[in-house]
């Protein structure tokens, strides 16, 4: 089928021909309105107009960036990489990944399952929601898709191909190189202008060559590391949930990058949340809430990543004998130990992008009260620093709750 946009009407007819779309809907008149709040792309919520319970979402994938407008080009073979990586991780942890009824290639679009009483975690975190299984429950999901997708469990012929299938990403992986690791850290026309002008924080950024030297270091990482298939923009505007139950969408940046990758993003994004709470709500009860989720996240992970771990015999790093179990054993430690500091260092970039870059979230940039937002960014960039110059000596997940709680 020949690519076109769809929008809120020929959006109906296209389902329409769509077997496993009109099975679940039967004969229902259906209606569609445009629910996406994300930067790239267009989501629409299609419902049955006699029960609106019944409902679906289809995401669609245009040939330009959605948040800076049609001058923007960039691909649309972006759903493609979202839709592998879709089926790839719902394979992996089918209960952490929405139902998927249609997805084409061609036409860059995913139907998939509506979830109706889930929330964007950014949003509930904001308003200060506790969600007593996301530790448990997303320390499964990362611990699950690395391992798995990795050469500590797959043999290298399916991690090769893994890579095949996935690292021609090209442009979703530019953008995060250009937004996370560079223009956000210099002069750039895409950074926010109106704050950056005469603002000494920006000017203090931008001229800091220790820190820039260390986040080169970590773009190279992300450049070139292949440890296993990451989902790419982990932040908490990729996770829905519930009291029960979490989901994670959009994984179209996803390729074969660095373990850390993810780790630190949704620590970032936890961190900044915290920001939010320390200058804004002041709200004692929940900062400690996201203190101790931070810990949980990272410990849990551990664990459960070297659990399985443990009981993987043979894969194209280890062979079965190769090393005594004490060997072993140490070795994993320090493996473990590697992921962390990574990931603490990828969450300082992925902090430290949201004050001036594009593509703000809504707890730092979206604060009205000036002096308060400044004062938010300041703790931002404090913290993120920190992170950058610290992440390669850390030894304990102490240590990282340490500099996030020292900070003023
Ligand atoms: P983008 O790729 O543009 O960032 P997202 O996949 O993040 O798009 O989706 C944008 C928004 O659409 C989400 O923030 C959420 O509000 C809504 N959304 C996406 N998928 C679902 C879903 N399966 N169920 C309910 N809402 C969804
Ligand atoms: C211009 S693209 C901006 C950001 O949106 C996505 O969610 C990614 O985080 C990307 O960097
Ligand atoms: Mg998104």
């Amino acid at each position: 089928m020949e690519y076109r946009e769809l929008d809120v009407v020929s959006i109906i007819e296209y389902l329409r021909s769509v077997k496993e779309v009109m099975d679940y809907f039967g004969s229902d008149e259906l209606s569609a309105k445009e629910v996406g709040d994300g930067n790239l792309n267009y989501v629409y919520l299609v419902s049955s107009v006699s029960d609106a319970k019944k409902a679906l979402i289809v995401k669609q994938a245009v040939p330009y960036l959605r948040c800076v407008g049609e001058e923007f080009a960039l691909s649309r073979e972006r759903m493609t990489f979202e839709i592998r990586a879709l089926e790839e991780f719902k394979k992996i942890t089918p209960s952490f990944v929405p139902n998927l009824y249609h997805c084409s290639e061609d036409m860059s679009i995913v139907v998939m399952q509506y979830l109706d009483s889930h929330l964007i975690l950014r949003e509930g975190l904001t308003a200060a929601q506790k969600y007593p299984n996301l530790s448990e429950h997303i320390s499964t999901y990362l611990a699950q898709t690395l391992f798995k997708t990795s050469s500590l469990y797959l043999d290298s012929t399916s991690k090769r191909e893994l890579i095949d299938r996935f690292n021609s990403n090209t442009e979703l992986c530019k953008l995060t190189e250009d937004f996370v690791f560079t223009s956000a850290f210099m002069d750039d026309e895409t950074n926010d202008s109106e704050n950056v002008k005469e603002n000494p924080l920006a000017k203090n950024l931008f001229e800091d060559m220790e820190f820039k030297e260390k986040i080169l270091g970590l773009k190279y990482k992300f450049m070139t590391q292949s440890d296993a298939l990451i989902h790419g923009d982990l932040h908490t505007g990729s996770i829905m949930l519930n009291q029960d139950e979490t989901f994670v969408i959009d994984p179209e940046f996803a390729f074969v990058g660095p373990f850390g990758f993810d780790i630190g993003a949704l620590v970032a994004n936890l961190v900044n949340n915290y920001i939010h709470h320390s200058v804004v709500t002041k709200d004692e009860d929940f900062k400690e809430y996201l203190l101790d989720s931070v810990k949980e996240i990272l410990e849990l992970f551990e664990s459960k990543f070297l659990d399985l771990w443990n009981r993987q015999k043979d894969s194209a790093l280890l062979r079965d004998g190769y090393i005594d179990d004490e060997t072993a054993l140490k070795y994993k430690q320090k493996f473990l130990k590697n992921i962390l500091r990574d990931s603490v260092g990828f969450a300082g970039c992925k902090m430290a992008r949201r004050v001036f870059g594009v593509a703000g979230v809504a707890e730092i940039r979206g604060i009205e009260n000036k002096e308060l937002r400044n004062e938010a960014e300041a703790m931002v960039l404090g913290i993120a620093r920190e992170f950058v110059m610290k992440y390669k000596n850390l030894e304990s997940v102490d240590e990282v709750l340490g500099m996030i709680k020292n900070a003023r």
